[in-house]
């Protein structure tokens, strides 16, 4: 990790654990039903797991009925402004959900895992003994400088990143930037009968391509992806929509 001037300047003044304490970027999250005609708004959050979503009903009514659960979290009933409805989730993924009601109102929830704490720093190198008693020969300074301190162990908590996604002729292409699990998951669009899947590979650093012909029949899909590391640090999604031809 390249600590900026600025966290640098806070470690030295121990304000440390209040700046590596600062909160993650998936937080909370509330929506709300019905606002600007139906709709969800904001359509699609990120929370970390354990936190809950809160749905706000606004304006018409509507429920939340859930297209994609891999926690089981409940629906909603159908409600009107005023009313809240609230879920915590206990299970990482891609949650999908719609109003039965009108078709093309529909969010999505994403949990992914909270980041790893930060580490703490480095202990300070004990200062070198005297190199020599003061009565005998001075001797010149020479040889290598020691070098800087690599012993600490490594705590991976910087979260993988998913840059160039794209997807072209049954193939996806991504940029990863270190060696990642990829959860991959998709639910076919433009049908009555939603068809979810989830599927997880392994991804190299760098460009990597994945056909996705032998799993994804030809249609429509919402896809998310998430690339999480060794650490478990789990990167932000990547969405994209996509057709897969015959
Ligand atoms: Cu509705």
């Amino acid at each position: 990790m390249r600590l900026s001037p600025c966290l640098s300047l806070a470690l030295a003044s121990g304000l440390a654990s209040a700046v590596l304490a600062a909160p993650a970027a998936a937080a909370p999250a509330d929506v709300n039903v019905g606002q600007g005609g139906d709709k969800f708004a904001p359509p699609d959050v990120t929370v970390n797991v354990g936190d809950a979503v809160t749905w706000h009903w606004v304006g018409g009514t509507h429920n939340v009925h859930w297209t994609s659960n891999p926690g089981g979290v409940k629906d909603s009933p159908f409600q009107s402004k005023g009313a809240t409805f609230s879920q915590t989730f206990a299970t990482t993924g891609t949650y999908s959900y719609v109003c039965t009601a009108h078709s093309g109102m529909k969010g999505t929830v994403t949990v992914v895992d909270a980041p790893a704490p930060a580490p703490a720093p480095a202990p300070a190198p004990a200062p070198a003994p005297d190199p020599a008693p003061a009565d005998s020969t001075p001797q010149p300074v020479s040889g290598p400088e020691p070098a800087p301190s690599t012993s600490s162990p490594a705590v991976d908590a910087a979260a993988p990143t998913l840059g160039r996604v794209a997807f072209r002729r049954s193939t996806l292409r991504l940029r990863l930037s270190e060696d990642a699990k990829l959860v991959v998951r998709y639910v076919r669009v433009g049908k009555r009968a939603h068809a979810v899947g989830r599927r997880t590979l392994r991804a190299r650093k760098g460009l990597n391509t994945i056909s996705v012909r032998r799993w994804m029949r030809p249609g429509r899909y919402r896809v998310s992806i998430v690339a999480v590391d060794a650490a478990g640090n789990a990167s932000q999604p990547a969405r994209l929509k996509l057709t897969v031809r015959r």
